[in-house]
């Protein structure tokens, strides 16, 4: 067996089955390896930042990392704007990168660069192998590392050398610590600050977001009268009839602030103390306010959800919370805006589906409407690093081939990672794109009036407008090999989400907004 079967068998021994790949030269053993060993599923993408981002949908969903296959420094650098989202979602994601043969790294051949530099701020863990002897048992270390609570972003640096020689026998997996439960006094302590009653909000991340985790949450607030709240951007939330729905913390600071108004205690379960997304003139980064004191229920790293019920427990609350009936949805008519767009997904996603939502300033009406939407997933991006949508909607197909995959989608943010569309075809998956097609970055043009610069300059307008040319984008998923329409009207989106929702494979609809 030589290095590179070795590292393979050791994947699938721990679980790793999927493979998200654009390989190279550099990584031609381990492309062997992937038939000489079976069991693999290795999916190609045409980007790697399609590879990144679907290694970050693939383990929201199932639980479990995918392994990325990367070729070098730069076919690296082309994944790591998905990776600080994965990073930002405390996603478990393998990396393994081909490198120079060892012996050939001081030639300085035109693809050498320093890959452990460039994979370390996106990484919780790297290591390149230095024998091929080692190639097993790091890549056994690597996906613990990766699933080590609260999940990472683990990247093996593989010389070709150590891919191609022989090696010993693959490794055993290696034991992963669970979650910490949270210790009683803790519990103690918080119940304590609740059974007060002053104005308290509960702020819910990461595991809390399970359903579980809200029901749990949902009965600390019947007990105590608290307010419940969610992170902005969560990387998986559950929603829909039946499920505890809190508000979500708003994204503009000054909406954010004027949410947690009158807070005096502010407790964490499953998420840091909130921040503002960026620094603004006048307004704090930190967005708890003045005089509010800031406990910790859990860490991301914790188990959130355990703490939950054991708070409920200690705080005497009913076993089951009625959920306050939500709005259903109706189908819209007439005009296609963000409020019929956001109707119509509403009210046609089917029961279980996945909603990756990128849709950006698209999506408000939408995110106010899915509470009342059948059970589902929601996926969103984390880190800010736009082009995650595409990817990580491809990413969870794969994990969940029995479930509808909706990406809802943001034209401008869609464009960085579109040859995701061609992995979607290649592999039948079963997505359906909603493009939110405005032709602008509306977030920026959004921005730019809050900074004042309200009659935009023509350079300004021309790096915030996607038109003209007007992007052809029901031919591009059709060149990608996925059917696309456009629609103009809420009827025919109706009419077109409908007919796509049944359709097995991957599909395409340009809503004109
Ligand atoms: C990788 C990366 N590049 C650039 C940006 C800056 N940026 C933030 S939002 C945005 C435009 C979003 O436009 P679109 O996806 O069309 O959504 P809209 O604002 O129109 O709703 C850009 C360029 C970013 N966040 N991430």
């Amino acid at each position: 067996m030589n290095g590179a079967e070795a590292l393979i068998k050791t994947a699938l021994g721990a679980g790793v089955d999927v493979c998200f790949a654009n390989p190279g030269t550099t990584e031609m053993p381990l492309v062997a390896a992937l038939d000489s060993v079976p069991g693999m599923r290795a999916v190609l993408a045409l980007f790697e930042g399609v590879c990144t981002g679907a290694a970050d949908g693939y383990a929201r969903m199932s639980g479990k990392p995918a392994m990325t296959l990367l070729h070098l420094g730069p076919g690296l650098a082309n994944g790591l704007a998905n990776l600080h989202n994965a990073r930002r979602a405390n996603t478990p994601v393998v990396n393994v990168i081909g490198d120079q043969a060892t012996w050939h790294r001081a030639a300085d051949a035109p693809l050498t660069s320093d890959i452990v530099s460039l994979a370390s701020p996106m990484s919780g863990w790297v290591r390149e192998t230095k024998s091929p002897g080692a190639i097993a048992g790091d890549m056994a270390d690597a996906i613990a590392a990766s699933l080590t609570p609260p999940g990472k972003v683990a990247t093996l640096i593989v010389p070709s050398d150590c891919q191609w020689d022989p090696a010993g026998d693959a490794s055993k997996p290696r034991t992963v610590p669970p979650r910490a439960k949270v210790a009683g006094d803790t519990i103690d302590r918080i119940a304590k600050i609740l059974r007060v009653k002053k104005p308290t909000t509960i702020l819910l991340g990461g595991h809390a977001l399970s359903i579980a985790g809200l029901k749990s949450a949902a009965r600390v607030a019947s007990a105590s009268g608290c307010k419940l709240m969610t992170e902005t951007f969560t990387a998986r939330i559950e929603r829909g009839i039946g499920i505890p729905n809190p508000m979500r913390l708003p994204y503009f600071p000054e909406q954010a602030l004027e949410a947690l108004k009158g807070t005096q205690t502010l407790i964490l379960a499953g998420t840091k103390s909130p921040v503002a997304f960026f620094g603004y003139q006048g307004l704090p980064s930190s967005l708890v306010p003045d005089g509010c004191a800031c406990e910790t229920l859990a860490r991301v790293e914790d188990d959130v959800a355990g703490a939950l019920a054991a708070l409920a427990d200690a705080l005497g609350a009913p076993k089951d919370v009625a959920v306050p009936a939500a709005k259903k949805p109706q189908l819209p008519t007439g005009k296609l805006d963000p409020a019929s767009l956001g109707a119509a997904l509403a009210a046609l996603q089917p029961e279980n589906a996945i909603i990756m939502d990128e849709s950006a300033t698209s999506g408000g009406p939408y995110a106010a409407m899915a509470g009342g939407a059948p059970p589902h997933t929601s996926l969103a991006l984390t880190g800010g690093a736009i082009g995650q949508g595409f990817p990580c909607a491809t990413g969870a197909a794969v994990a969940c081939p029995d479930r509808r995959v909706i990406d809802f989608q943001a034209d401008g943010s869609g464009m960085y990672t579109v040859q995701a569309l061609w992995t979607q075809a290649r592999e039948n998956l079963n997505v359906t794109t909603i493009l939110c097609s405005n032709r602008a970055y509306r977030i920026l043009q959004m921005e730019a009036a809050r900074a004042g610069n309200v009659e935009m300059g023509r350079n300004a307008r021309s790096l915030t407008m996607l038109q003209p040319p007007e992007i052809g984008w029901a031919q591009l998923a059709k060149g990608f090999g996925v059917p696309g329409v456009r629609v103009e009207t809420a009827d025919d989106l109706v009419k077109q989400l409908n007919r796509a929702l049944k359709e097995p494979g991957p599909n395409f609809i340009e809503a004109i907004l």
